[in-house]
């Protein structure tokens, strides 16, 4: 009987592990799967036989790229409604800021996403979260924070995990109910974040609803002190946290996030060399959304040299949402973190792969192509990893492995509700 399932030959691999060469590439190598995970990587000359004595499935990838499963760390993508209309208001002059101080922005979503029910979240998040399998995500990252009351935050939660388990991904889901302040709070911003505190986040722990907790620390979102307290609230209830921070000014929320050892703190933007020294102590990601950026058409670049100079990992997420980044694509946030950003293609890469999974903390079976890890493998039509941030609008994927298993697109990515 043969060792392997499958194994793919005559194949480059970007393994984006830390060998010490770019991307940790292997030309002219081969990978074999077992029981959804990878046995063997390596030079096809030192196969230590012929692969069809080696394994049942032999796939010849000649002129192929095979990279570890994109992973999206950071989006909103369960939510009602749109937000076209703003996106003409801000055609005509409004920013982002005005309208969500004039009752618009995030809190709009929120009615939208009250009035939906969870089967009808379900079905506009599945053309969204499909799109981004198409494009060779394995993981994505959900939020809640478009319900702002308990049994709206579950919903959206639990549509997160049902798409999860609908659709061929893997589906990590983050709790944040601290993103919006609800009409019903006006004037009590204190009190909402004591509901948050005390109802939201042990209801989210009971239910197993979340595996991580956010906040959005904003002039026009939560204080670095109110901030502080729904951290402690998730670490009290064993969950880890991450934070959006410094997206449109210095609140000091990186530094906070660091000293609560988050996973990853997220936009940047506006952040100080303090900020910077302490994410680099804690080991907290720096997960950068050029999507918001683009979309906001913000001019402040986040400060990547100051990330390479203190060593902190960058990754790369679309923070697909329905107002600041409407644009389920991650391969479009490898060319634009390219473009606008200055990063390398190789940076940009690792972004989406072995950084995002530190800020999701599932790096010990994610990120990386390495012996032991679950077979999440992306295989590309490209002559060189770099391509995957240099065409834009253009999906260069060729096959997709989720947990060692080919993805049928047609079959599995053809549900109700899939926009054809
Ligand atoms: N920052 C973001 O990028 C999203 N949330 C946040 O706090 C935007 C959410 C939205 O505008 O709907
Ligand atoms: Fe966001």
């Amino acid at each position: 009987m043969a060792d392997w399932d499958t194994i793919w030959i005559n194949t480059s691999l970007a393994t984006m592990a830390v060998t010490g060469n770019s991307y940790g590439q292997v030309k002219n190598g081969a990978i074999a799967i077992k029981n959804s995970r990878i046995a063997w990587i390596g030079l096809m000359e030192t196969l230590p036989k012929k692969p069809e004595a080696l394994a049942s499935n032999v796939i010849d990838a000649t002129g192929k790229w095979i990279t570890p499963g994109l992973i999206d760390c950071h989006t909103h993508l369960v939510f009602g409604g749109s937000r076209v209309g703003e996106f003409e208001q801000r055609l005509q002059g409004a920013s982002y800021e005005e309208i969500s101080r004039n009752g618009g922005g995030i809190v709009s979503t929120m009615a939208a996403t009250r009035n939906a029910s969870e089967d009808e979240l379900i079905k506009a998040g599945i053309p969204r979260l499909s799109n981004l399998i198409r494009e060779g995500c394995t993981t994505v990252e959900i939020k809640s924070g478009y319900g702002l009351e308990t049994s709206a935050e579950l919903k959206q939660l639990f549509a997160a995990r049902a798409l999860g388990a609908t659709l061929p991904v893997n589906v990590q889901t983050t709790f944040l109910g601290a993103h919006a302040l609800p009409p019903e709070f006006k004037g009590r911003q204190g009190d909402y974040i004591e509901k948050v505190i005390e109802e939201m986040i042990p209801a989210v722990a009971e239910n197993g609803a979340a595996d991580a907790v956010d906040a959005f620390c904003e002039n026009i979102g939560f204080t670095a002190a109110e901030t502080e307290g729904v951290f402690k609230a998730a670490q009290a209830h064993g969950l880890p946290v991450k934070l959006h921070a410094e997206q449109l000014s210095d609140q000091g929320g990186a530094a906070l996030a660091a000293r609560f050892g988050a996973m990853s703190a997220d936009h940047l933007e506006f952040i100080s060399e303090d900020g910077v020294r302490a994410m680099a102590a804690a080991g907290t990601v720096a997960v950068l959304l050029p999507g918001a950026f683009y979309t906001l058409r913000e001019t402040q670049l986040p400060p990547i040299d100051l990330f390479r100079k203190h060593g902190v990992d960058i990754a790369i997420a679309s923070d697909f949402n329905p107002g600041s980044s409407p644009m389920p694509s991650l391969l479009l946030m490898l060319n634009m973190s390219c473009t606008m950003f200055r990063m390398t293609p190789e940076e940009a890469l690792a972004g989406a792969t072995r950084n995002a999974a530190r800020a999701l903390g599932v790096d010990a079976d994610r990120g990386t192509l390495e012996v032991g890890k679950l077979a999440d493998l992306a295989v590309w039509n490209i002559e060189q990893p770099a391509e995957l941030s240099y065409w834009a609008a253009y999906n260069p994927l060729d096959m997709l492995i989720q947990g060692g298993t080919v993805v049928d697109f047609e079959k599995e990515l053809t549900l109700p509700g899939v926009m054809a």
